[in-house]
């Protein structure tokens, strides 16, 4: 018997991979989808296929990339659970979808550099690889029609994104997950050169926190391997240097999230 949709009317089955379309989606973003959540204050947070670079000029969709940042992103945010750092997840659903609070994002990217790389490398002349004095916070507005352009704290404040008090909080959490990402990493072979997370406000009552929100995954870090320095992020994608499922699923493997003795593939298996 095929599916029934209202009325009675045979529903046409969903495509291959294609989220639920019942749901009500509340945001669409390059790589991801927020739809309802089960519960009020939830929302589903569905990782597509698709891939962008240099503000979505350069665009793929990519087989399995979006399983694998369910995956791992789950894994970052229960660790950073487990060590006391606030952020969104709540529980895995299934390959593609996770629940997830549903928060106010602060319109910032933040970003945090270990090691020269990209943009600050392009910006201060810094060869990439060049180990930084200290971790650099930095900020980046969300605004893809402007290229997310770099912005300073007194912007920040002056427009009103972000007040002081939150800065203060922003900073220590990035710090914290600064700390963890690179120590996590170090114990599988990988340096952590940069990444970026997403903030996000919840309120209890008239009481507001800040807690980390987005994803953690290779689409928003840089990884190299500590040995070869061979790239394990989207910088694969955005420079043209392979399989980027095949960098991502080493990632995986290290990290105990996929088998060890799986071979490179673009459909996962994944240990529960
Ligand atoms: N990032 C920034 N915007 C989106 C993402 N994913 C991440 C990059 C890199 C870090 O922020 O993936 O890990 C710094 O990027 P950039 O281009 O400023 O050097
Ligand atoms: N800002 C992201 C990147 O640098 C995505 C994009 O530009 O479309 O890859």
């Amino acid at each position: 018997m095929p599916p029934r949709g209202f009325g009675g009317v045979p529903a046409r089955p969903p495509e291959p991979g294609a989220p639920m379309s019942r749901r009500k989606k509340v945001y669409e973003g390059k790589a991801k989808i927020l739809y309802e959540g089960p519960e009020p204050g939830t929302f589903i947070q569905y990782f597509k296929d698709d891939a962008t670079a240099f503000n979505a000029q350069k665009k793929a969709t990519i087989e399995g990339k979006g399983v694998l940042n369910n995956r791992l992103s789950e894994f970052f945010m229960t660790g950073l659970t487990a060590i006391g750092v606030p952020n969104h997840f709540i529980r895995r659903v299934n390959m593609r979808e996770q629940l997830i609070r549903q928060v106010e994002i602060i319109p910032l990217e933040v970003i945090v550099r270990n090691f020269a790389a990209g943009s600050i490398s392009k910006r201060l002349g810094l060869e990439e690889g060049s180990a930084l004095p200290r971790p650099i916070v930095e900020y980046s507005l969300k605004n893809d029609a402007l290229g997310d352009p770099m912005v300073s704290e007194e912007y920040i404040m002056a427009f009103n994104w972000a007040s002081q008090q939150d800065l203060d909080d922003i900073v220590s959490l990035a710090l914290r997950v600064n700390d963890f990402l690179a120590g996590v990493f170090y114990g599988v072979g990988i340096k952590l050169v940069d990444f970026k997370i997403e903030i996000g406000r919840i309120w209890d009552g008239d009481f507001m926190r800040l807690i980390v929100a987005d994803e953690i995954s290779p689409d928003s870090c840089r990884l190299w391997d500590i040995k070869t320095g061979q790239k394990l992020d989207k910088d694969v994608f955005r420079r043209d240097l392979g399989s980027l499922t095949d960098a991502y699923s080493e990632v995986a493997r290290r990290l105990g999230v996929l088998p060890t003795q799986s071979t490179p593939m673009t459909k996962p298996t994944l240990i529960n």
